[in-house]
């Protein structure tokens, strides 16, 4: 691992977070000969597969598409195990990309970048890291990451529980022995709903505390077939291209039909192949399902009856079905096994809206009236979402106004790259932008691309500095908030909308109008010149920008 002592204090780049975000920049920025420093917090690569390896921890995009496309070479040599892949395996590929690239040795690990303060006079960032060193750069890349900082609910008594405390984004690197345990679970999100099944298998006995039950759709993981693999791989070009023109960056059959176009008898036959398949491809059943309530209503009945046939007692079947709000507008869940687990004598589903937690305990949980006694307790509460990591970061733009400032109403931005106040500063898959409703792989690409691409015509054309244009950046976010109303996506308490947060500002964050179509406008605003930025103070054309 390289020490900063041999490292400029002076870049033209510096880049932050070392997930799949950071990786593929490092590689782009080398081969750019741009310097640069890169700072991760954790010891290791891979960012979200480095900190979340909680039991059951996998992807729920097909593995043969959650990986890179700019390493040809690697896409056919990599073998996946399963169809989708766990988290070890990811990781183990991040780690395999950075060996195979040399990509280690430019990451500076166990280091935190605490503030980046913007100097109009030289247009350079000072980054500031935990370790109390001062970089100059020219730009600063937040390669982030959109659920890098868990979040735990602030519980009374919670620094009194006699045993440990674990959250799943955050889980030991050593692993916990949960076996004969009796373990509490609070939240029944993506995490929970991974990690329940193989906690219900090691451990004593299981108590999980539910405040809103969760849609999910059985994963069907299944061993790499060899067929299938080679089919990927004799494809791969052809198919990734494809995905980058998709709405959400993944290779598989989209109904062209509203749900509304069929009788309810030719519905329940698509919905119940899509169930056999497995994973969230459920949603395309339909095109409607995210726009039109009735198709939405009727992709929820569906999968309610579904967890009433598998839950074996009704009343905890019940509290397990999803009422008050849209399918697919909190996310999606894909789950191996969950709603079985509560077939499980040693599981226990507790209702928090009939028994609200009132505080932690020395021995466990106290809800409704009666106190859950727990040897570990586990909180797969979710995060910050895309806007909590870059917010903890004291980052000051022009004038010294802070990010914190700026975004009090809910994060702005121009295509989720850039915000306008802070110029040379750039995030990777930032609100704004498609990011969390994608593959993420494919959205990481792109925007690595285009901000590789900007940075080599800002060196090519002399040019120091480039902002948000703040007309197009308000009719960006007037363009995304206006595409995602015309969704049922707005109706839900989600972390989309910013509402696992208490005090959070309720905006929709990602834009939801496709990753193809973004595509398509931030390539041409980059053939018009960066159209919509500020180039050295000059502003191109910007009324094209949200069109
Ligand atoms: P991250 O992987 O989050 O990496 C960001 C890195 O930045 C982290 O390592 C963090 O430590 C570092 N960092 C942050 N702030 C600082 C700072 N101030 N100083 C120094 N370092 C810092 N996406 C999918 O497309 N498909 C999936 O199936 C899928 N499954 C997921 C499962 C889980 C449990 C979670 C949490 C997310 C999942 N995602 C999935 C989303 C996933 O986050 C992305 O796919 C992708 O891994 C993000 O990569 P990234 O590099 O952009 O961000
Ligand atoms: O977090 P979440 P997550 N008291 O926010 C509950 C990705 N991901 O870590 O719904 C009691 O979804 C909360 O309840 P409610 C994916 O993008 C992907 O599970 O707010 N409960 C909810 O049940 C995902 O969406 C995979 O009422 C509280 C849970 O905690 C994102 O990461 C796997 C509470 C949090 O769910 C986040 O997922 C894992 C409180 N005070 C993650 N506060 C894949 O499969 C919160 N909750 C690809």
């Amino acid at each position: 691992m390289s020490t900063s002592q041999t490292k400029p204090s002076t870049v033209d780049v510096v880049v932050v977070g070392a997930g799949f975000s950071g990786l593929y920049l490092i590689h782009k920025l080398r081969t750019m000969g741009m310097s640069f420093r890169v700072f991760e917090a954790g010891s290791g690569v891979g960012g979200t597969w480095y900190w979340n390896r909680y039991p059951g921890a996998r992807c729920d995009v097909e593995s043969m598409q959650y990986s890179y496309s700019w390493d040809p070479e690697l896409e056919q040599e990599w073998r996946w195990s399963e169809t989708f892949a766990p988290q070890p395996e990811i990781l183990k590929y991040a780690n395999h990309v950075a060996d195979r690239h040399n990509l280690r040795q430019h990451i500076e690990f166990n280091t935190r970048v605490e503030a980046a303060d913007f100097d109009e006079a030289s247009n350079r960032w000072t980054v500031t890291t935990s370790n109390g060193e001062s970089i100059s750069a020219r730009f600063c890349v937040m390669a982030t990451g959109c659920l890098s900082s868990p979040r735990a609910p602030e519980i009374e008594g919670a620094d009194s529980f006699k045993g440990p405390t674990y959250h799943t984004g955050a889980w030991p690197h050593e692993g916990v022995d949960l076996s004969g345990k009796r373990i509490g679970v609070v939240g029944t999100g993506s995490s929970a709903i991974q990690a329940i099944p193989v906690i219900a298998e090691q451990a004593g006995h299981l108590t999980v505390f539910q405040r809103t039950p969760n849609y999910s759709i059985p994963a069907r993981t299944t061993p790499m077939n060899d067929a299938y693999e080679r089919e990927w791989k004799d494809n791969y070009a052809e198919r990734r291209d494809i995905m980058r023109r998709t709405a959400a960056g993944n290779f598989y059959e989209r109904a062209a039909i509203s749900a509304q176009d069929v009788t309810p008898e030719e519905r329940q036959q698509v919905f119940e192949e899509r169930w056999a398949v497995g994973g969230t491809r459920f949603m395309t059943a339909f095109n409607d399902i995210g726009t039109n309530a009735e198709s939405n209503e009727a992709a929820a009945e569906f999968v309610r009856g579904k967890i009433r046939e598998i839950v074996k007692d009704p009343e905890t079947a019940e509290l397990l079905v999803a009422k008050d709000y849209p399918i697919g507008t909190k996310r999606i869940c894909a789950d191996s096994h969950y709603f079985e687990a509560y077939n499980r004598d040693n599981v226990r589903l507790v209702d928090i809206n009939t028994n609200p937690i009132h505080r932690i305990t020395p021995n466990g949980i106290l809800a409704g009236d009666e106190e859950h006694a727990f040897d570990a307790l586990i909180f797969a509460t979710g995060f910050d979402a895309m806007t909590g990591t870059l917010l903890r970061i004291d980052i000051k733009g022009r004038d010294g106004q802070t990010l914190n400032d700026k975004w009090e109403a809910g994060p702005r931005t121009y295509l989720g790259l850039m915000t306008a106040g802070f110029p040379n500063m750039f995030m990777i898959t930032g609100p704004g932008s498609p990011s969390v409703l994608s593959n993420m792989m494919i959205s990481i690409e792109q925007h690595v691309d285009w901000v590789s691409d900007c940075l080599a015509h800002l060196q090519d054309s002399d040019i120091h500095a480039m902002e948000a244009d703040l007309a197009a950046e308000g009719a960006w976010v007037e363009h995304a908030n206006a595409v995602a109303h015309k969704t049922l996506h707005p109706s839900a308490a989600s972390w989309y909308m910013g509402a696992n947060i208490e005090g959070k500002p309720r905006v929709f964050m990602p834009y939801i109008g496709g990753v193809g179509t973004y595509r398509q406008k931030c390539d041409a605003i980059a053939a018009n010149g960066y159209e919509g930025f500020v180039l050295n103070g000059q502003s191109p054309r910007v009324e094209a920008a949200a069109e």
